[in-house]
């Protein structure tokens, strides 16, 4: 039983819901409480300045040392500190949205969480959602109840801010995921991740048999591919944007701005290509991937695993296709992609591509040789119900 979540507008575990809408009624401005809730007098509310290189190294640190593991512990999220800055400060960011707090006596940061604002369509309807992540508790201050305190004064600064629905995800299940995804992974250096206990040797195969096995080529394969320019951010989130309307969960990218900031390359980020047309100039794809290292905890020869996670992508397609055509169309010409994807992600020397089996991503796993993770991710909304969106359907990818 969930005695925090079970206080919440949001589904019980077991509801089956057919209908979309709120759980509960906005709160007019007057009634929202205008000072922080009370925290244990050991502590202190702060806003991380994410602007100020010594606050992000605060976050950093504290997030490096105490943010997800895997079920095993073997494995540690590893965000960089150029990532966090990314993560947290698109447009439209909000000071009051990144909350940490200290312990008074010597200002310590010892817990955080993060508010991004964002336009979410659910089935028909599009939303301005806060975009909750990077919840953490130093580990020496676990099962204290601090979680629901930073959630709830998270809930407050977005009720200030006029916003009452918010997206997240996690590893966890609670009341209620609206989908579940399960990871997969794509093997790039196998003789490492076997040595790091990321990947094993399958019973009647070899190392070198697994190494032959995931070879990629030496170049890539699409004519017209090319990293992404600034130049290309209109027609990329036209591309995008229509792509995404095949989902029932799925952001909207509003302003160039937004592709700007969360598409366009940004070194040791994100890796951006398009494929442009030679005869018209037009681009008829993008495909994008993220970097995200892990800590390889107790590892005596390897510290950091270096992992890259299927990020946007979209390709031109042909609306007057019959429905068939079409689903045949788009997985052929996303394996192309995806496998130009592996031949670049090997060339700025990540181990893993890993991906999540939302969006289109079923049509390539298994040929592109994706091996299934143990890890599960849910989808969640808060204070809005709505019926189940199946994997297939989510668009919607967090960082
Ligand atoms: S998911 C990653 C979350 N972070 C980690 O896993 C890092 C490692 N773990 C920790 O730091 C991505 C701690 O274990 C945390 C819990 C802080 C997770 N989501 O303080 P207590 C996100 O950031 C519930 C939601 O004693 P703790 C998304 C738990 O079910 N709830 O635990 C974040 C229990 O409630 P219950 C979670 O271990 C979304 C209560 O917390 C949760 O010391 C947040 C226990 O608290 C999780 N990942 O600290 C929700 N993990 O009812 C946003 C545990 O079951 C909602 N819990 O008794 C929307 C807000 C905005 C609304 C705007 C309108
Ligand atoms: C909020 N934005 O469990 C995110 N990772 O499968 C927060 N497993 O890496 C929520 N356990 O399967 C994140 N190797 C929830 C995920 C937390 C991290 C997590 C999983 C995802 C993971 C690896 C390592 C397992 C180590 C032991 C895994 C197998 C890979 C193999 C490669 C070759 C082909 C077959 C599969």
């Amino acid at each position: 039983d969930h005695k925090f979540w079970n206080t919440q507008p949001v589904p019980n575990i077991d509801e089956e819901i057919v209908e979309s809408g709120p759980i509960e009624a906005d709160i007019p401005f007057d009634q929202i409480k205008k000072e922080p809730l009370p925290l244990p007098k050991e502590f202190e509310w702060c806003e991380i300045n994410m602007e100020d290189e010594k606050e992000v190294k605060e976050l950093y640190e504290l997030l490096t040392m105490n943010y997800v593991e895997d079920d095993e512990a073997q494995f540690r999220f590893d965000y960089s500190a150029e990532f966090l800055k990314w993560a947290l400060l698109p447009p439209n960011w909000r000071k009051s949205w990144l909350v940490g707090i200290r312990v008074a006596a010597n200002k310590r940061l010892v817990a955080f969480i993060s508010g991004i604002p964002v336009a979410m369509r659910t089935y028909e309807k599009v939303h301005n959602l806060t975009e909750i992540n990077f919840l953490c508790v130093h580990k020496k201050l676990r099962s204290k109840r601090l979680a629901p305190v930073l959630i709830k004064e998270i809930t407050r600064r977005s009720h200030i801010e006029g916003i009452f629905q918010a997206a997240y995800t996690a590893g966890v299940v609670i009341p209620k995921p609206i989908a579940t995804c399960r990871y997969y992974h794509r093997s790039l250096n196998p003789k490492k991740l076997v040595e790091c206990n990321f990947s094993r040797i399958p019973p009647r195969s070899t190392l070198s048999r697994m190494i032959k096995n995931f070879k990629v080529p030496e170049k890539t394969n699409t004519a017209g591919l090319r990293e992404m320019r600034k130049e290309d951010v209109p027609q990329v989130r036209v591309l995008l944007n229509k792509y995404l309307t095949r989902f029932d969960f799925a952001p909207v990218f509003e302003t160039d701005q937004d592709v700007e900031h969360w598409i366009l390359p940004h070194e040791k980020v994100v890796w951006s290509y398009v494929v442009e047309d030679p005869k018209t100039k037009k681009i008829t794809d993008m495909f994008s991937f993220y970097s995200l290292p892990s800590s390889v905890i107790g590892n005596p020869k390897h510290s950091t695993l270096n992992a890259a996670y299927m990020f946007y992508y979209a390709m031109e397609i042909d609306e007057a296709l019959e429905h068939e055509q079409k689903e045949k169309f788009i997985s052929k010409r996303l394996n192309e992609l995806v496998n130009d994807a592996l031949v670049l992600a090997k060339k700025a020397d990540f181990d893993v591509l890993n991906t999540l089996d939302l969006m289109d991503n079923a049509k390539f796993v298994d040929e592109q040789k994706f091996g299934n993770g143990d890890g599960y991710l849910n989808y969640y909304l808060y204070n809005y119900k709505c019926p189940d969106v199946s994997r297939n359907k989510v668009g919607l990818v967090m960082l």
